[in-house]
């Protein structure tokens, strides 16, 4: 409709313009002025028979009067979009009302535009000049146009200027042209609909890639094609492509619409679109990751793994991701709740083989569960591999929403058919039997053919191994030679998938007592060897067998814990004439333990519980006496009050200066090693086995351990030994006795000579004022070791009330001190002297003198008696001549716990040495003098003496039979 106002000429040329613009579209045209009255130039029957009406518009005259645009809207409404008058039905109605805003009937302006409404007419208005200058004109042209009034009102400067706006009223009209609906959605044509589709439990889901200048986006439809809603994403840039891709992702909290846009900023983004609130949340690779042009978001993909409706897993393909030597990958991002997460920090990503071209990721598809697991599997397409040839590759499910990044398989289009062209271009989202055997086929298209895979059947083998004896036997068993067993090795094939026959070779090995390191293992095969291979053909259903043989170490140390057999099989399909090779399912356990373990006799309740007894002693002796004892005997007992035990021990630990000699069984069977103390300080260590390997309950041992006690060892004074009761057992009973430890008092041997000097002297009794001079040496050597002692010399020095020396103060004994004299216990000497001939120190008062002294071994030491004899005291003995002896003696203190006497006849008291002096009383004095006679004498002896010693073998410590 042209207003009659001014610039009518440009408005001509307008109109030419835009009718030119559609020649080449199906749009047909009419054009009318409104003034006072509306004429009409020409109808749609005269454009759609001329096909071109310029001349006709070049007609067109202006007519110069009152704007009357209500009545011109009714006018046209009414007359010109008539069937009769060549309007179509199903076609969109398009009205363009050119003005400046100044009608008369403007109070009619919404009725007419009503009118309008109500045949579906859209209506666009242009306001030229000061059509936007007063409100009441701006009103006026939202009432006459459709709204939005944003998109359906125009605005020129002047009419001079319309031609500014006509490409994008054309662009406009272009885009209704074919709608159903009027009103809404002016962007939604060239929107491409149907790019990519998804099932939604509403209807169907319909993307609309084109719409909006190529921002895209999508459109939801009921089963019976109603429109329910649009999502459009007025935030992307143009050419984004949303809606390239589309898929479903379910939770427990609803779901989302996950749409790729590749072409976003030209490198992708995928958007996740909550189905309820249209809340989106926008899904890229950081700023450090995208490659430009990589597109991002070309295939979008949902996994549901296990089946249970609810998403684990999207994919999103980036097919022209470049790497140095690959092309394109595939994201896996995780559902959660409603988030998707990819981890773009470190994502898992799953790639194909390396090659120049790949385009990875070109067509994704969820499949069904192939090698039944439980787990759906996925297929990537990657149609330029092997220079555009093609392939496509598998990738498995896991547990806990995981996928395998290492594929399982690739299957190239030279292996499904010579010649094939882009060969995983596309795969089909479904999968069903077409050839008939009951598994699921697979269509991969490539160009010009779709290829049908079949999916091989899927077997499960079950190995299971019996022993005869089930049991390895423990109880009077011969230990001196290996025990026999037998293995029962069999497999079992059954059908994961369905399949009627199925055909394999198993391969198996068992390794004997497999977690024991070689030459450990307790068991062989002939030729010592622990492992045996095998292998047995398995047909469906059926059971195969083989035998392996094999020997168990006698009596082995370790009879508790059991033998832990390996066996391991690989598993080799057979072909079949009817079906294809059949595949062994992953969770086929193909390694396994059987367990081999000995004969426990321990109740009921399987478990042993042992009851040891311990004890020990030291065999009747009460000390260690280093340098006459030999040997310590160690009696041990051991009594098993409980159930049986294993591998019991004793373990007894001893000081240093004891050596091991031997081991003697004195009832049961018990086995011992030792290993004295290598440096001295540490304990010595003697292990004990009982019964090995089974102390049987209600036994019991007595064994004898017998240590040496070497001369020189140098013990504590008082030592101890251990014993300490163990076994393999995992229980023992509270009221065990498993360690004893006892200790035994330690005394050295010591052994001293005396030798002295032997003199005689003659007296007259009477002659009180005769003096002699008598010098008395004692000799003393100590053996065997270095000691601290006393030496206690006794010389009788009074008689009665009568000194028997003549100056008693000088009487002295160089390097010993005087002690207090001691009185006689025998008053009545006359009696005792006449009766015995001794002057001792029963019948005499005795000087007492302690000499300390420390000794090394093999040293002497000399003690000198020296003063002068008075013979006042003879005469009150009443012998008028005679001979008798006047005796000192010499004795030993030491400390008698540490130490002890060598001298079996004086039950290890040390001896009281007698020093002598012959006294002979002559009526007349004689002079002569014998005393270094006697002294040379006293000497000879010693010599003697010492010289046997050495004959017997002293110096080989073995002196305890010489002096026997
Ligand atoms: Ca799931
Ligand atoms: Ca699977
Ligand atoms: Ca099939
Ligand atoms: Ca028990």
């Amino acid at each position: 409709m042209l207003n009659s106002a001014a610039g009518f000429g440009y408005q001509v040329k307008f109109v030419k313009n835009l009718i030119k613009s559609f020649l080449s579209s199906d749009t047909q045209f009419s054009v009318s002025q409104f003034s006072t009255s509306p004429e009409v130039h020409f109808y749609f029957k005269k454009f759609s028979s001329s096909g071109s009406v310029e001349t006709d518009i070049n007609r067109i005259s202006q007519q110069r009067e009152e704007t009357y645009t209500a009545k011109a809207i009714r006018h046209v409404v009414n007359n010109v979009f008539t069937p009769q008058r060549g309007s179509r039905q199903n076609v969109k109605k398009v009205l363009i009302v050119i003005t400046d805003g100044q009608s008369y009937d403007r109070a009619d302006l919404g009725g007419a535009a009503q009118l309008a409404e109500s045949k579906n007419i859209v209506r666009f208005a242009i306001g030229v000049g000061n059509a936007f200058d007063t409100p009441d004109a701006r009103r006026e042209l939202d009432t006459i146009a459709s709204s939005p009034s944003n998109k359906h009102v125009f605005q020129v400067e002047n009419f001079n200027v319309l031609e500014v706006i006509r490409q994008n009223l054309q662009d406009k009209i272009f885009s209704i042209e074919g709608s159903q609906s009027s009103g809404e959605s002016l962007e939604m044509e060239m929107s491409q609909e149907g790019f990519s589709a998804v099932i939604v439990p509403e209807g169907i889901q319909t993307s609309i890639v084109g719409a909006n200048e190529w921002r895209g986006g999508y459109v939801q439809y009921t089963t019976g094609g109603q429109k329910l809603k649009t999502y459009e994403d007025v935030y992307l840039e143009p050419d984004s492509y949303l809606g390239y891709s589309m898929a479903i992702a379910k939770s427990w909290y609803g779901s989302l619409t996950v749409v790729g846009a590749p072409r976003y900023k030209h490198r992708g983004v995928v958007v996740a679109v909550n189905r309820e609130n249209l809340k989106k949340q926008k899904i890229e690779p950081f700023s450090s990751q995208y490659q430009t042009g990589e597109y991002f978001g070309a295939e979008v993909c949902t996994m549901d793994i296990n089946n249970d409706d609810i998403t684990e897993l999207i994919f999103i393909s980036a097919p022209m991701y470049m790497e140095p030597d690959r092309e394109g990958r595939v994201y896996v991002c995780r559902l959660t709740g409603l988030f998707v997460e990819c981890n773009f920090d470190d994502p898992v990503v799953l790639r194909g083989h390396a090659a120049v071209k790949g385009r990875f990721g070109s067509s994704l598809a969820v499949l069904p569960d192939l090698n039944s697991d439980g787990f759906r599997d996925l297929a990537v397409g990657a149609p330029l591999e092997n220079n555009g040839e093609g392939s496509i590759y598998i990738f498995n499910g896991e547990g806990r929403g995981r996928i395998s990044p290492t594929y399982s398989q690739r299957i190239t289009g030279s292996e499904v058919q010579s010649g094939l062209k882009f060969f995983g271009l596309t795969i089909s989202q479904s999968s069903f039997d077409q050839s008939g055997d009951g598994l699921l086929d697979l269509a991969v298209g490539s160009k010009g053919t779709v290829a049908l895979l079949r999916s091989r059947p899927i077997v499960m083998v079950r190995a299971e191994v019996s022993f005869s004896p089930n049991k390895i036997p423990t109880q009077n068993v011969d230990c001196s030679k290996p025990s026999e067993n037998t293995a029962l090795i069999c497999f079992t094939m059954t059908r994961v998938s369905t399949v009627d026959t199925a055909r394999a070779r198993i391969d198996y090995t068992i390794t004997l007592d497999a977690t024991r390191k070689p030459p450990n293992n307790r068991a062989y095969t002939s030729g010592k060897q622990r492992e045996k291979s095998g292998s047995v053909d398995v047909d469906l259903g059926r059971h195969q067998c083989s035998t392996v043989k094999f020997l168990i170490e006698a009596c082995p140390e370790d009879a508790l814990n059991q033998l832990s057999n390996e066996l391991k099989f690989t598993f080799n399909s057979l072909a079949t004439n009817t079906n294809l090779r059949p595949s062994l399912a992953p969770q086929a356990q193909t390694t396994a333990i059987h367990p081999l373990g000995f004969e426990i006799n321990c109740g009921t309740d399987n478990k042993c519980v042992d009851n040891l007894k311990l004890d020990f002693n030291f065999t009747r002796s009460s000390e260690v006496k280093v340098g006459i004892d030999e040997l310590l005997n160690v009696t041990v007992s051991v009594e098993n009050r409980g159930e049986n035990s294993y591998n019991s021990r004793v373990i007894l630990t001893y000081p240093a200066g004891l050596s091991y000699r031997k081991f003697t069984s004195q009832q049961g069977r018990s086995e011992c090693i030792s290993l004295d103390s290598e440096d001295g300080l540490s304990r010595g260590r003697t292990d004990c086995t009982i019964y090995k390997p089974i102390f049987k309950s209600k036994t019991k041992v007595f064994f004898i351990i017998t240590y040496g006690i070497e001369t020189n060892s140098q013990l504590e004074r008082e030592i101890f030994v251990t014993a300490n009761a163990t076994s393999g057992n995992q229980e023992h009973a509270p009221t065990s006795e498993l360690y004893k430890q006892k200790s035994i008092d330690v005394k050295y041997s010591i052994f001293l000579t005396f030798e002295s000097s032997f003199s005689s002297h003659n007296l007259t009794p009477g002659m009180n004022n005769s003096q002699e001079a008598v010098q008395q040496i004692i000799k003393i050597t100590n053996y065997i070791r270095a000691f601290n002692f006393t030496v206690v010399i006794r010389v009788p020095v009074k008689l009665g009330e009568k000194d028997i020396w003549v100056d008693l103060s000088s009487l002295q004994i160089a390097n010993c001190q005087r002690g207090n004299d001691e009185e006689p216990l025998n008053k009545e000497f006359v009696a005792e002297i006449q009766k015995h001939k001794v002057v001792d120190c029963s019948v005499a008062t005795c000087r007492v003198f302690k000499c300390n002294t420390f000794m090394g071994i093999w040293e002497s030491r000399m003690y000198e008696i020296s003063a002068n004899f008075s013979s006042g005291w003879i005469e009150q003995i009443g012998f008028q001549s005679a001979k008798f002896l006047l005796t000192s003696t010499a004795s030993l203190e030491y400390d008698k716990n540490q130490y002890i006497y060598f001298s079996a006849w004086t039950k290890n008291n040390p001896p009281v040495h007698k020093i002598e002096a012959e006294i002979k009383v002559y009526s007349e004095p004689d002079y002569i003098k014998e005393i270094i006679g006697g002294y040379i004498g006293g000497l000879a002896v010693t010599a003697l003496f010492t010289v046997c010693l050495y004959k017997a073998g002293y110096f080989k410590s073995d002196y305890k039979e010489m002096i026997k």
